[in-house]
């Protein structure tokens, strides 16, 4: 019987340990979400970024699409900014820049917060396509960014990907300086033609 009640308390302190830990478990999960949520968009934990593959939302009106933004130079609209649901390289949509007037260069970005990042190496990958990128050519972004002041960049300058060219993986890296704040990544296209991307990845080591 002294066994039976030794089991029993046993298994009630087994129990309760268990329970204590499942919800700290889903303290941490509401914690995560919370961020999340005042952060500016939903990160997967796989690529580092929101929608890195595009197969998420679909244009606004503003010319948005989730987790991403589009600008150009200046001036008059000269960069086209869509889904491309027929040419992509994973899953079924991919983003297209197209080129189609005069300003310089017009370029997709998402901005991530970097606190506890400082001093890391950011990588950034991504599969690139392109037509007739007969201007400067396309390449991925990494700007370090203090409250909106750049401190570094990488825009791939030595290694633009030009003419016509079928999907490739690229990659580019970026020390994450000591007073950066936030980080942004992209695609940018630099004159004519016409460039393709999907499947984004970020990565800190
Ligand atoms: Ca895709």
């Amino acid at each position: 019987m002294k066994i039976k009640i030794i089991l029993l308390v046993c298994l009630l302190i087994a129990l309760t340990g268990c329970q204590k830990e499942e919800t700290n478990v889903q303290q941490s999960g509401r914690q995560d979400k919370q961020q999340n949520t005042n952060g500016r968009q939903n990160i997967a934990p796989e690529t580092g970024l929101a929608n890195a593959g595009f197969e998420t939302g679909e244009l606004s009106k503003s010319g948005r699409v989730e987790g991403w933004h589009f600008e150009q130079h200046a001036g008059p609209a000269s960069y086209e900014f869509t889904l491309d649901k027929e040419i992509f390289h994973g899953g079924s949509r991919s983003l297209k820049i197209t080129n189609i007037g005069a300003e310089p260069y017009g370029v997709a970005q998402q901005k991530i917060p970097v606190h506890g990042l400082r001093g890391k190496e950011a990588i950034l990958s991504a599969w690139i396509r392109t037509e007739n990128a007969d201007g400067t050519g396309a390449g991925l972004t990494i700007r370090m960014l203090n409250s909106g002041a750049i401190l570094a960049y990488n825009f791939m300058s030595e290694a633009l990907v030009e003419g016509t060219q079928d999907w490739k993986q690229y990659s580019i890296s970026l020390q994450v300086p000591e007073r950066a704040t936030d980080i942004e990544v992209g695609i940018m296209l630099q004159g004519k033609g016409m460039v393709w991307a999907d499947d984004f990845e970020l990565t800190f080591k």
